[in-house]
């Protein structure tokens, strides 16, 4: 099913997919710092509603151009003079495409550079994995543009880095990068090249069983939403059906006849 990949009607992303499953989504405003005008945000919501089902095995969420993704679009936002309502509309939207990658049970990977900032970062932190190279840097500057965040940061940014930090950033503009923004909880991988290490980490999770990946790449999310009680009888729910799966038969019969690789540091 992924061959139809070739049959979105998308002007703002690019996609393609190799032969194991993993497909590249691209940012491709680059013109525009991949500023998020309301047709990339639906252009989101469709791909992002469909990959998981047309068979993605892990996504690779990238850029084109020097930054990853310079957040709301500005000036499409000034020239609209929207209201309140309407603006709601347009968040509601974002919540729609961010939550799509957060709970669709695919892994998604984001490679980052330049910008990571107002709603890029948004749409950074609703993939699974954030990878960033030497460029990569992290702002939440709505503060300064007397804005406020309107993609989600209020609960994944803070989920992230804490509230303490986040009002901060959105308070003074502060500028995370490098081996900062890594303690600091905005990425988990800080490399030379992001594009390169985003896809050994899509290549490595795309080994695991789908159904294990679905779970890891939905289930912690739905669960941090529960009651601790809630979340502990899901969890067993969950593991009940993934633990028991055919696919880990023989991962788990290899393990017994010491031909498993054993959990080691490297
Ligand atoms: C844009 C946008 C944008 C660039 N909306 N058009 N986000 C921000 O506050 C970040 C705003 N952007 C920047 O600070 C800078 O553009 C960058 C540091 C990311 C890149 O700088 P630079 O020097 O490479 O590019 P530039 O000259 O600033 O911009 C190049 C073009 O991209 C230019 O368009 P042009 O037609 O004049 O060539 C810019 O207008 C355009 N561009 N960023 C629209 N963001 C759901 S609520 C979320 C709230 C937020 O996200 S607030 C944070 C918004």
């Amino acid at each position: 099913m992924l061959e139809n990949i070739a049959n979105f009607d998308i002007e703002n992303l690019t996609l393609s997919a190799d032969e194991s499953g993993i497909v590249q989504v691209v940012l491709s405003r680059a013109k525009k710092r991949n500023a998020l005008n309301a047709q990339t945000i639906e252009e989101l919501i469709e791909v992002f509603s469909k990959l998981p089902r047309m068979g993605a095995r892990a996504i690779v969420l990238r850029a084109e151009g020097d930054h990853f993704c310079a957040g709301l679009d500005l000036i499409e936002h000034h020239n609209e003079q929207r209201r309140p309502e309407e603006f709601m509309h347009i968040c509601l939207r974002w919540h729609e495409a961010f939550n799509k990658m957060e709970y669709g049970g695919v892994p998604i990977i984001a490679a980052l550079k330049g910008a990571v900032v107002g709603g890029g970062l948004e749409l950074a932190s609703s993939a699974h994995v954030r990878v960033a190279d030497q460029t990569t840097y992290f702002a939440l500057p709505e503060g300064q543009r007397g804005l406020f965040t309107g993609g989600g940061a209020t609960i994944r940014v803070a989920d992230l880095v804490g509230k303490a930090r986040m009002i901060d950033m959105m308070l003074t503009g502060r500028v995370y990068k490098q081996q900062e923004a890594v303690d600091v909880g905005l990425c988990q991988y800080l490399v030379e090249d992001s594009e390169d290490t985003a896809m050994k980490v899509a290549r490595a999770a795309a080994e695991n069983p789908a159904l294990s990946n679905f779970a890891i790449c939905s289930a912690i999310s739905h669960m941090q939403n529960m009651s601790a009680l809630d979340a502990a009888y899901s969890e067993a729910v969950v593991a009940g059906i993934v633990n028991t799966q055919p696919e880990s038969n023989a991962r788990l019969e290899a393990f017994a006849n010491k031909s498993a690789p054993r959990t080691r540091p490297t």
